[in-house]
């Protein structure tokens, strides 16, 4: 890979600068037609993008499909929103004024995504950016690179097909409102601390994300951190074992185990404990693996040796502790395919029950990015809530229970702290509509679909005085004496 050089970064976000200029200028339902159009393209290279996702990322064809899907979503979504960018308009305590708020465009956005989601959390972020009047100076993982420019090839070609429809009189190529910022750690930290980037939105571990924010923080910019989950699962004595055995063997196994959604803590009621358990290992018997590419296979390989590496480190901890370790072992699919590098890289999903139900700080406390699950049992419910929330991560959770009160007890107040809060669903899999995002170590902030959009935009509240008095807020009286010589 090559590095780019600062004086090169600082060109690329000069040109991201100047075409942003001229696309705040745009009226937004314009701006969405650009999206429809990406959206229609999107569309007509659906298998040939989910497949670059495989390739680079080496997630099944169903899921890097699914991918690419979530981003046809996302461009449907903004080019709905391009027409409902509202503002409020408040009732205002004096006489003859009005109170509104209207949201105009931020500027240029950096956007940092992962290897795991090429795609997906790039559209999130993009889409509405876009539809917002801002530009977006996009770093992907080096590790999917080449999906990244593909992305961007075909957002080009829409721009060719919408440029002299719309923006020809503004001077700007629309080309720009995508530029592509390629390298590691120092363009992510360049990013951070560039006071022209009027909001970075971030995807990627805790550590990353707590690298940054401070930078960002110390200029005062915006950030949008979606970073690590440790996600959980309960299962009540009332729930549908069949159903919540395979979601919960779909969030182990997805991505291999390498999405932020990723189930990776599991509390199981005493009572129904060793049948789910059971219930789970029966599934995880004779799993499908092998070429991604093949719509059969559902599990494929890690990303790399090192992933494998650190998965196996965990296993070992975990065994050095005395816990029961069932899986996680290396695999050699007959089917993976010969030429391909990654053929070490394949593993079995793995169950690990802590001793004493103990959450170390290493293990189920921590996020390994790898399928490997720790189970727990229970008693009474408030306890398997108080145990899921004790991580420092809020991401993703959920409950398995056909029991009104347990449900809704789980997504009160006194229920699960995180960001997105299922019942009968798995943790991993959300669709665009909701705001997606996390609490506490997570980041905080939330992309793609409900008011996510005014993160980037800025907000301005407008106050009217359509009268011929000057009349205060808070019933000030203000009345000029005329023992000064009134200006004269
Ligand atoms: C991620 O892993 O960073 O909810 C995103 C899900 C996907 C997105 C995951 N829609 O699992």
């Amino acid at each position: 890979m090559e590095e780019i050089q600062k004086n090169e970064y600082d060109l690329l976000i000069d040109k991201s600068t100047a075409v942003q200029k001229g696309w705040k200028k745009v009226p937004a339902p314009k701006r969405g037609n650009l999206i429809r159009i990406f959206g229609l393209k999107l569309r007509e290279h659906l298998n040939e993008l989910g497949k670059g996702v495989t390739m680079e990322s080496k997630k099944p064809i169903t899921e890097g499909i699914g991918e690419v899907q979530e981003a046809i979503d996302m461009c449907d979504f903004a080019v709905g929103l391009s027409r409902q960018l509202y503002g409020l308009t408040m009732s205002s305590e004096r006489v003859n004024h009005r109170l509104q708020e209207m949201w105009h465009p931020l500027g240029v956005v950096g956007c940092i995504t992962a290897f795991n989601f090429p795609v997906a959390p790039w559209a999130w972020n993009f889409c509405l950016a876009i539809v917002c009047g801002d530009s977006v100076v996009w770093k992907p993982s080096p590790k999917t690179i080449k999906i990244s420019y593909r992305c961007k090839e075909i957002f080009d070609d829409a721009v060719n097909d919408y440029k002299s429809k719309y923006v020809d009189s503004l001077g700007i190529d629309p080309k720009d409102l995508l530029l592509i910022l390629e390298g590691g750690n120092d363009p992510a930290v360049w990013l951070a601390e560039d006071k022209k980037i009027k909001l970075l939105s971030a995807t990627g571990s805790c550590e990353m994300g707590k690298s940054l924010a401070p930078k960002v923080a110390a200029r005062m910019g915006k950030g949008l951190y979606e970073l690590g989950g440790n996600n959980a699962a309960i299962v009540t004595q009332f729930a549908d074992l069949n159903l919540a055995a395979k979601a919960i063997s779909f969030s182990v196994i997805g991505t291999t185990g390498q999405r932020c959604t990723s189930l990776r803590r599991l509390y199981i009621q005493k009572n129904i404990y060793s049948a789910m358990i059971g219930k789970i290992k029966g599934q995880w018997s004779g799993l499908a693996m092998g070429d991604p590419l093949d719509k059969n296979n559902i599990l494929g390989p890690m990303i790399s040796k090192e992933a494998v590496d650190k998965m196996q480190k965990v296993i070992k901890r975990a065994r050095m502790k005395g816990y029961d370790v069932w899986g996680g072992e290396l695999a050699k699919p007959t089917k993976a395919p010969k030429h391909e590098e990654h053929r070490e890289n394949y593993v079995l999903p793995c169950l690990i029950e802590p001793k004493n139900n103990v959450h170390d700080e290493d293990l189920a406390m921590a996020e390994t990015f790898a399928p490997i699950v720790y189970t727990f049992q229970y008693d009474k419910l408030p306890e398997a809530i108080e145990m899921q929330n004790s991580v420092p991560q809020g991401l993703s959770s959920c409950i398995f229970t056909e029991k009104l009160n347990e449900a809704e007890q789980f997504i009160s107040a006194v229920g699960s702290d995180c960001g997105i809060v299922n019942v009968n669903i798995g943790p991993s899999g959300a669709e665009i509509g909701g705001a997606f995002g996390g609490e506490k170590d997570t980041g905080g902030g939330r992309e793609s679909g409900s008011d996510a959009w005014k993160q980037y935009m800025r907000r301005t509240t407008v106050t009217i005085n359509y009268g011929r008095e000057l009349n205060l807020a808070q019933g000030i009286n203000f009345e000029l004496t005329n023992n000064q010589p009134d200006g004269k």
